[in-house]
C-alpha cells in the first residue's frame, strides 16, 4: 500500500487541546492543527526579524551574522530594537514556536492514543535552551546574560562565560551532564550495533530475535536489560544529559560565583584528612 493511503488509517479525528476541529487536518502528510499555525507563525517572524538584525549588522557572512541580547544596563526591561530589542523579540518567538512544537507534538500522540513521552522529551530540551536564554539572565538580573544568535558570536559565548568561572570543566553538573552524552552515546552505539547485527544479516543467514539479543549480553556481561529496558534506559540517559546541562549553567552565577575549581575545596576541608 502506498504510504499516504496506509496513513490514511491513522488520520483520526480529535485529540486537540485548542481549535477544536478548527485546524483538525492534514497539509500533505503534515497534521496542521492549531499549534501547527501558531508554529509557522513564530518562525517565520523570528527568522524575518533575524533577516532583519543581520541586515543591520553589517555583514552578511553566515558565520559572522549576530543578533546580540540588549547591554547589561537596560536589566530586565525592553531593550530598543537595535540595542538587543530584536535578540528579545526573537527570543519570544523561538520560545513560542518551540512550545507550539511540543504541544503539536502533544496533540498527535493524543490522537493516535500514545502516551506523552515525546512532548515530554522535547520540553526537555526547550528548557535547556530556556535556562540559557530566560531562567539565568533573569536570576542575574539583565537579559544580557542571554547568549547571542551567531555562530561564531555564540561560540565566544560559551568561552567566555566559561572562563569566567576559571575551568567550567570543574563545575559538578557540567561533569555529570559530559558523563550522560558520553553514556548516551554508547548506550545507543550498544542498541544500533545489536539490532543491526541482529536483523539485518548477511545473504544467507536468518534474521535473529530478542533470545539472540538477550543471549550475547548474557554471554558478554552476565546481564541483559531486555528490548523494552534498553529503551528506558536511553531516554533516562538522554534527557538527563540536557536536564543536568541545563542545571549546570543556571547555578554558574546566581549560585556560584567563583571559580568552579574553588567549589571543590569542600573536598580538601573533610575532616578525615587532618
Ligand atoms: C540489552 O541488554 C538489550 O536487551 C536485549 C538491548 O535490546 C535490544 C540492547 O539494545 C542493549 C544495548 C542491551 C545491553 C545493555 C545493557 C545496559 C546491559
Amino acid at each position: 500500500m502506498a504510504l499516504l493511503s496506509f496513513e490514511r488509517r491513522y488520520r483520526v479525528r480529535g485529540g486537540t487541546l485548542v481549535g477544536g476541529s478548527l485546524f483538525d487536518f492534514w497539509a500533505g502528510p503534515f497534521y496542521v492543527g492549531f499549534f501547527g499555525v501558531t508554529t509557522i507563525f513564530f518562525t517565520i517572524v523570528g527568522v524575518a526579524l533575524i533577516m532583519w538584525g543581520a541586515s543591520q549588522g553589517g555583514t552578511w557572512n553566515p558565520w559572522l551574522i549576530n543578533i546580540q541580547p540588549p547591554p547589561l544596563k537596560y536589566g530586565l526591561r525592553f531593550a530598543p530594537l537595535m540595542e538587543g530589542g530584536i535578540w528579545q523579540l526573537v527570543t519570544i518567538c523561538a520560545i513560542g514556536a518551540f512550545c507550539s512544537w511540543a504541544l503539536r507534538q502533544a496533540e498527535i500522540s493524543r490522537k493516535l492514543g500514545m502516551a506523552l513521552h515525546i512532548p515530554i522529551a522535547y520540553s526537555v530540551a526547550i528548557f535547556a535552551y530556556v535556562s540559557l536564554v530566560v531562567i539565568r539572565p533573569v536570576l542575574l538580573g539583565a537579559w544580557g546574560y542571554g547568549f547571542p544568535y551567531g555562530i561564531f558570536s555564540h561560540l565566544d559565548w560559551v568561552s567566555n562565560t566559561g572562563y569566567q568561572y576559571l575551568h567550567f570543566h570543574y563545575n559538578p553538573a557540567h561533569m555529570i551532564a559530559v558523563s550522560f552524552f558520553f553514556t548516551t552515546c554508547l548506550a545507543l552505539a550498544m542498541h544500533g550495533a545489536l539490532i543491526l547485527s541482529a536483523v539485518n544479516p548477511q545473504k544467507g543467514e536468518t534474521v535473529k530475535g530478542a533470545e539472540h539479543e538477550d543471549a550475547f549480553f548474557r554471554d558478554h556481561i552476565g546481564y541483559s536489560i531486555g528490548a523494552l529496558g534498553i529503551h528506558r534506559l536511553g531516554l533516562f540517559l538522554a534527557l538527563s544529559a540536557a536536564f543536568w546541562s541545563a542545571i549546570c549553567i543556571i547555578i554558574s552565577g546566581p549560585f556560584w560565583t567563583h571559580g568552579w575549581p574553588e567549589w571543590w575545596s569542600w573536598w580538601l576541608r573533610l575532616p578525615v584528612w587532618n
